[in-house]
């Protein structure tokens, strides 16, 4: 077999390989979100930043140690980048407290989460009122709100929220609130906010995208790395045939 020939087995060779290792890669791309948090280890560091009051997870849930109400505040950040998915997580409900805010995607930091500012969606339970709410750098709007009847327990609250920026909120699994918004389609953080003393917060599932452009096509970028190289190789060989044909007239 000639050199060329056996090159060009080798190259089809690699680009059915690679090929077979891109579109062996699980489903979660670049874009992905998932963290979760149980805090079971009995700490909330290093994710979670206080911003104010004191906060702990000794027993195994997120909640403020203050002893003070309203308009005391405690305020508890992390990281999170999902814009559009799931956000699950268990509430622990006390009819002492006042007020809990949950920003589950928003871009700015906050230090009164009874002000605007957050630049993004938030739920609020007040009492026995339910807000979806959208904060910009200027105002706090209600997207859609419902009344509970709670008691002092463990409610599940599940929020969604498609590429369309369509919201659903459940509570104990039952459907509260709609809203549709397309304003924000970022994240930089998950923020729980609470006027203390009587909320916490476990088994935080947060399960989503990010908001950014898709991931290329599965099999694309080795089948452009291979393109790449059979079109390097066959301007070389051009290049050599060019150059032979040069030398010998210059020859003749
Ligand atoms: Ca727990």
């Amino acid at each position: 077999m000639r050199k060329q020939h056996v090159l060009l087995v080798g190259i089809i060779g690699l680009l059915l390989v690679l090929n077979v290792v891109v579109l062996n890669i699980p489903p979660c791309s670049a874009g992905d979100v998932h963290w979760t948090d149980d805090f079971t280890d009995g700490n909330y560091y290093p994710e979670w930043n206080v911003t104010m009051g004191s906060w702990a997870a000794g027993v195994g849930i997120l909640r403020s140690t203050d002893s003070v109400g309203f308009p005391h505040q405690a305020i508890i950040r992390r990281e999170s980048t999902a814009s559009y998915g799931t956000w699950s997580f268990d509430l622990l409900y006390s009819d002492t407290g006042t007020k809990v805010w949950i920003g589950f995607m928003h871009n700015a930091m906050c230090y009164n989460v009874f002000d605007p500012g957050l630049q993004g969606y938030i739920l609020e339970l007040n009492g026995s009122a339910f807000y979806l709410l959208k904060s910009t750098a200027t105002t706090i709007s209600v997207l859609d709100s419902a009344t509970l009847s709670p008691v002092s327990g463990t409610y599940s609250v599940q929020i969604t929220r498609t590429s369309n920026g369509a919201f659903e909120v459940r509570w104990d699994n039952f459907l509260y609130l709609t809203a549709n918004d397309t304003e924000y389609t970022t994240s930089t953080y998950f923020t729980l906010g609470s006027a203390p003393h009587g909320y916490g917060i476990d088994n935080i599932v947060v399960n989503g995208t990010d908001g950014l452009a898709p991931p290329l096509i599965p099999g694309f970028p080795a089948t452009a790395i291979v393109i790449g190289v059979l079109t390097a190789l066959g301007f070389t060989r051009l290049r050599r045939r060019h150059n032979r044909t040069t030398s010998s007239l210059t020859k003749s």
